[in-house]
């Protein structure tokens, strides 16, 4: 057993949530925020119709950032020329002739960038909005992946790049930053965050994992990222942030510094507040076209793949500025 504290204790019996804002049956938490007038307000922050992709490559030949435990995608071409060759194996025989290459993969659905389901954490037996933990096995029967995919995420983007802010190409690890970080990058950047924003927060740490090697990346793995306060906590709520996008694995400092407790945000804004993390989400590029202009808002849409009772699952996320 760890000597840590308990996640109750340190997020406290009286932690803020959004339990029941949005009634008994909910799925979507803040996503709820995102109404068609948002979609309207995050089209208003189009200028010159540049479109980022922010998806990393599923497959990357030195392997793909993954949290400790998890494995990269496992592609199998399974079709292909070779199979129509003579002693190719049982490749069909189409009238006509047609030949197709097929591939076969596995893969984490939390292996590359990705939208985690809301009941994709818990602790104390109970998940998002209060669903009993029980409704996880063998699937999410509750708070999946779905409802996020089925809805889809669209509003107004705001970019905060904290590595820029702070002079470093990419965050330390176990370098942490908070709210109040935050607001004073934005103020350095000239752009506000505004209630029912999808927060995209750059550390430059997946830039990192691509430059060096996984042994040094992994060594002491602890992620730079955002650390939990109730304050930090109650300005989310507040600030009625609809969704939180990192280019990091995990979206926080991975282990608490003053507790050493495993991803306490996790359970603080996912579990509690239902605020939607989006995870390895490639922000370089992005990053690097807001500072030359001095635009660091736009439209953000996005939409994880439809995984039934999934615990998440990779997308593609757009952005048009
Ligand atoms: C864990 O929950 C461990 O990680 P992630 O949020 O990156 O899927």
């Amino acid at each position: 057993m760890s000597d840590s504290p308990a996640m109750r204790d340190v997020l406290g019996e009286d932690a803020p949530t959004n339990w029941g804002k949005w009634g008994p049956e909910d799925e979507l938490g803040c996503l709820n925020y995102l109404d068609a007038a948002e979609v309207l307000r995050g089209v208003r922050h189009i200028r010159t119709g540049e479109v980022f992709t922010l998806q990393i490559p599923m497959g990357h030949p030195q392997g793909d950032p993954v949290f400790p435990g998890r494995k990269s995608i496992e592609r199998e071409n399974i079709l292909d020329e070779s199979s129509w060759a003579p002693g190719g194996g049982d490749a069909p025989d189409f009238p006509g002739g047609l030949h197709y290459a097929d591939d076969l993969a596995k893969i984490f659905l939390q292996g590359s960038s990705q939208y985690d389901a809301l009941g994709h954490v818990w602790y104390d037996g109970r998940i998002w909005n209060g669903y009993d933990a029980e409704t996880t096995v063998g699937g999410l029967s509750k708070a999946s992946v779905q409802p996020i995919a089925e809805k889809g995420v669209v509003g107004r983007g705001v970019l905060i790049d904290m590595a820029r802010h702070r002079g470093k190409s990419h965050l330390d690890k176990g370098e942490t930053f908070d709210h109040t970080d935050l607001v004073a990058a934005a103020e350095q950047q000239g752009v506000t965050i505004e209630p029912h924003d999808v927060l995209l927060i750059r550390t430059g740490f997946l830039g990192y994992w691509y430059e060096t090697t996984q042994e040094e990346f992994y060594e002491n793995f602890n992620e730079p990222g955002l650390t939990h306060s109730r304050e930090l906590v109650e300005w989310f709520q507040r600030g009625e942030i609809a969704n939180l996008v990192t280019d990091t694995i995990a979206n926080e400092v991975t282990k608490d510094p003053e507790t050493g407790v495993m991803l306490p945000l996790h359970c603080a804004l996912m579990r509690n507040l239902g605020l939607v993390l989006s995870e390895v989400i490639w922000l370089d590029d992005l990053a690097a076209a807001c500072a030359a202009d001095g635009r660091w808002s736009f439209l953000y849409a996005a939409a994880p793949l439809k995984v039934v009772e999934g615990t998440g699952a990779p997308v593609n996320p757009i952005v048009i500025r």
